[in-house]
This record gives structure tokens, sequence and C-alpha cells, in this order.
């Protein structure tokens, strides 16, 4: 992956005062991202001072340069949930059944859930309910049913990290047939211990190519002492069976490398949760030469851009696993 030479591409500057809520915020960061028509769209975290955290979109017609608007994404009906919502934060987006449907954690009362909101427009949204019943974050939608099922991975939360948020070491596919109620199908992969992917969680919603369904991932190595190191990876599951897996990198794809990742609100995190693929074929598949930019949130604080191909992410991939 080859960072974009503007990056980061968004910092809390480029935020606009949103009173009361988003006054000089303090970072920008984990964006969900979709080309919708010819415009790309993100859907930013952005934290204020009192460390609350908001979804705000921003647009762009060339993927690099993005202003962001100045209003806070309201999911209609949310506020019917009676159970205290602390934050709702790491949006992925996905277009399915013509319509674009985003996943996001919610920090509520009791622990972490996954809840799910739809909109047409990107102006106005519909929350549509919570999808999970237990401590879980990372969930994202394949982007079609797969033989009459929705599918989604997610990760549970059966881990904590040392002084740090709860976390996992097992990406599940989860299937349902209304987008709402959701069971485990099968474990996709677990953290490496010892590895650079310790603890895993799903990035961006997974790309159909000719190959297999296209993941990009993150790991967690928590083995350096004092500081977690978020990094990317990437897997290939069968088109028809995603439940297998065909392939996993054995090298990160992209680690923390610069000041502005290496330096921030949480040192030492590069953390994908949005991906745009160029150019797809007429039967919808990603084609190999496409180029591919990959957004994500940096050291807790900032946004940046990753450029590759399809071609590359699907060699490393497919370069073969750490050996036993
Ligand atoms: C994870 C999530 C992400 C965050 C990352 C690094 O557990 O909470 O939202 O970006 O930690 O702090």
């Amino acid at each position: 992956m080859q960072r974009h030479p503007i990056n980061p591409i968004l910092t809390r500057v480029h935020i606009p005062p949103i009173p009361p809520e988003l006054v000089d915020v303090t970072s920008v960061f984990n964006p969900g991202a979709i080309k919708d028509g010819s415009t790309y769209r993100l859907m930013l975290r952005v934290q204020s001072r009192s460390r609350e955290t908001f979804l705000v979109m921003a647009e762009s017609a060339d993927g690099v340069i993005f202003k962001a608007e100045n209003r806070i994404v309201y999911f209609k009906g949310i506020e019917k949930i009676e159970e205290k919502i602390f934050h709702i934060y790491d949006a992925r987006i996905t277009r399915l059944d013509e319509r674009f449907y985003i996943m996001f954690a919610m920090d509520m009362q009791n622990d972490c859930q996954l809840g799910l909101g739809v909109t047409d427009d990107f102006k106005s949204f519909e929350f549509l309910g919570i999808t999970s019943d237990e401590d879980i974050r990372n969930g994202v939608l394949f982007p079609e049913k797969i033989n009459g099922k929705y599918y989604r991975m997610d990760r549970p939360n059966k881990a904590r990290h040392s002084d740090g948020p709860t976390s996992g070491s097992t990406i599940w596919l989860s299937e349902s047939g209304n987008l709402l109620d959701w069971k485990p199908t099968a474990p996709l992969i677990h953290g490496r211990f010892h590895y650079w992917d310790e603890f895993i969680g799903s990035g961006p919603p997974p790309v159909k190519t000719r190959k297999g369904w296209l993941h990009i991932y993150h790991g967690v190595a928590s083995h350096f002492g004092s500081s977690n190191i978020y990094q990317a990876g990437v897997i290939l599951l069968d088109l028809n069976d995603p439940s297998k897996v065909l392939g996993r990198c054995r090298y990160n794809i992209l680690e923390p490398r610069e000041i502005w990742e290496l330096t921030g609100q949480v040192p030492n995190v590069t953390f994908p949760s949005g991906m745009i693929v160029e150019e797809y074929d007429n039967e919808g598949f990603a084609i190999e030469s496409s180029e591919v930019k990959v957004y994500y949130g940096a050291a807790d604080t900032s946004v940046g851009l990753a450029i590759t191909t399809i071609a590359e992410l699907l060699s490393a991939a497919l370069e073969g696993p750490i050996p036993d």
C-alpha cells in the first residue's frame, strides 16, 4: 500500500464548528467510505474535547480532498432505545439491495453492541435496530445475499487489552434473513499469538473479486511492552461459501510508520475502516488492475489514505500463512 502524498487527508482543522456538540474538536478518525455515483463519501468519527463521539459526513469529487458537513448524522428512531447510549462510532457502509446500510458500534450502559442504520441519500438516516445481544464490535455487511441469506463478519469482545478497551481474537461469519436477527455461522480466523495479528477485527466491508471475497482486517500486536500496535492485513473467502478461508496474508499490509500514525490520542494505530474500489466489471466483480483507496484512522487522531490495487491485495492474501 502506498500512502497518498497529502496525508493525513483529514485532521481536526477540517471539521467545521457544529455548536454546541462539536467546537474546536480533538480528533477525526475511523471513517466508513462509499462511492455514490461519482461522489466519494466518508462517515467520520469526530470526537470533542468532552470525548463524546459523533458521526459527521464528508464528501469529495476525487477521494482525496474532502469537505466535512456542518451537521451531525442523526439516525431517526435511535432515541427510542431505552438503555443509555454513550457513543456511536466506527461506521462501516455497504451498498446492499440498492440502499446504503451502515453498521456501527454502540457503547451502551452495559456493553458494546452493533447498531444498523440505512439511508438512500446521505441526508436522512433511519435507525433500524440493535443487531446483537452480546458484547461485540467491528460488524461489516457483505454487499449481496449469498444463497438467499445476508452475511456479515463480526468480532465478539471476549478479551480486554491490558488497561484498554475490550477486544477479541476471532472474526466470525454470521448470517441473517432480515438484517436484524443474526446467528453465528462459523469462526473465520483466529488471532495469531506472538505475531502481528494477535487480536483481530474486520476492517471495511468485503469486496467481490473473481477469486473470492477480499477482506481487509485489523490486527493488534500486544506483546510490545506498553504499546498495542494496530496494523492491517488481508484474507480471501470463497465466493459461494464465505466460511471457507482461501488465503491469509503472512505480513501486515499497513502498519504505523509516519509520525501522525505513531503518535496521537492512541499511539501506534492504523485502523482501516473504508475501502473504495474504482472499477468493477459488468457482472459486479472488482477488476484486478483497479485502484483501491483504503481510508484508515491514524492514532485515533486523523484520517489517512493508502492506495493499492485489487491484484496487490490478492497477492498478499495468497502469499501463504505464517508457517507453523
Ligand atoms: C479499538 C476500537 C477502535 C480504535 C482502536 C484504537 O478497540 O476502539 O475504535 O480506533 O481500538 O484505539
